[in-house]
């Protein structure tokens, strides 16, 4: 009813509007006046008018600042994820600054150079020195981001994974499952033309690596210890996003994807800071199909005790399929 209702409404108010204009412009004729000679009045209105609106603006520019700031993410749980933050704050820094420079000067302008009877506009066509300023400035100092951003970039994404642990985070409408590694710490071929009901990763099982493999339902990471986070899909593009610790990779069908880094605070640790309902999760950020939103996995960070315990306690897919037989 409300998506006949809203747009009727919405009709009426345009039809209302130009009815009201109508009529004054009738009532124009009666009495004499041109509604469309702009007044000095009309002018101050209009100006006055703009410095109100850019002060509201403004105030709820830093209102909404202070209300809705605790909605942003915690600081990162990772250790690249600093220099993430770092970098987001000061490119953020730099635009609030650009924004609360230029915004008030907009505005205050469109006030004092209102239409006034008396004032003409100062034909000023051109001037090399204020041309070369605000190209210069800016290019310089969006060079400096570009190289900030680009050395940040890289010393995230080249890390050395030679000490690693490995898992799969393997991807599909509309699941996330992985694969540890299992004793070996090397994880089993696969294929997609083995995918069946009881293989969803299509793990190829004639390989001797893949028999210790263990495919879980949640990922566990050891406080400290780099991971190394091997993707793959099955259907379409999936992005894996943890957002607590700053990864996010795209998961490619075809092709293999990976993203390393170090966990720094566990999950009980979260827990104090951030209330007890929190966990490490992992999200899918490609609007991948209808049931996208609520494509996400549970990740747990804890020591290596506990990881250890949790991780003898799956059972491996020669386990598994010792049970199906
Ligand atoms: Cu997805």
């Amino acid at each position: 009813m409300a998506n006949v209702l809203i747009p009727l409404i919405i009709i009426l108010a345009i039809v209302a509007l130009v009815q009201i204009t109508r009529v004054s412009e009738l009532l124009g004729e009666l009495k004499k006046i041109d509604v469309n000679n702009v007044t000095e009045e009309d002018n101050n209105t209009q100006g006055f008018l703009f410095v109100v609106i850019g002060g509201a603006f403004l105030i709820f520019v830093v209102w909404q600042m202070l209300e809705w700031n605790h909605l942003l993410l915690p600081p990162a749980s990772s250790m690249h994820g600093e220099q993430i933050d770092a970098l987001m704050q000061f490119t953020m820094g730099l635009i609030l600054v650009a924004f609360f420079l230029l915004t008030p000067i907009l505005f205050y302008f469109a006030y004092k150079y209102r239409g006034r009877k008396d004032n003409r506009a100062y034909y000023y066509p051109h001037n090399n020195k204020l041309e070369l300023i605000w190209t210069v400035v800016p290019t310089i100092i969006l060079t400096g981001v570009i190289i900030y951003g680009l050395k940040t970039w890289d010393s995230v994404m080249n890390v050395d994974t030679s000490d690693a642990h490995e898992i799969e985070v393997y991807s599909k409408q509309f699941q996330w499952l992985a694969r540890e590694a299992g004793e070996d710490k090397v994880l089993g071929a696969s294929n997609f033309k083995l995918i069946d009901a009881t293989n969803n990763l299509g793990v190829d099982m004639e390989d001797p690596n893949s028999l210790d493999d263990k495919v879980v339902r949640e990922v566990h990471l050891v406080v400290d210890k780099p991971v190394l986070l091997k993707f793959r899909s099955q259907d379409v593009i999936h992005s894996a996003f943890l957002p607590h610790f700053r990864v996010q990779m795209n998961c490619v069908p075809g092709l293999s994807t990976q993203f390393a880094f170090t966990p720094t605070q566990t999950t009980k640790e979260m827990k104090i800071q951030e209330g007890e309902d929190f966990d490490y999760v992992l999200l899918c950020n490609k609007i991948c199909g209808a049931a996208h939103y609520n494509m996400q996995m549970k990740f747990v960070v804890e020591t290596q005790e506990e990881y250890d315990a949790w991780i003898a306690s799956q059972k491996t897919l020669d386990e598994k399929l010792l049970t199906q037989k």
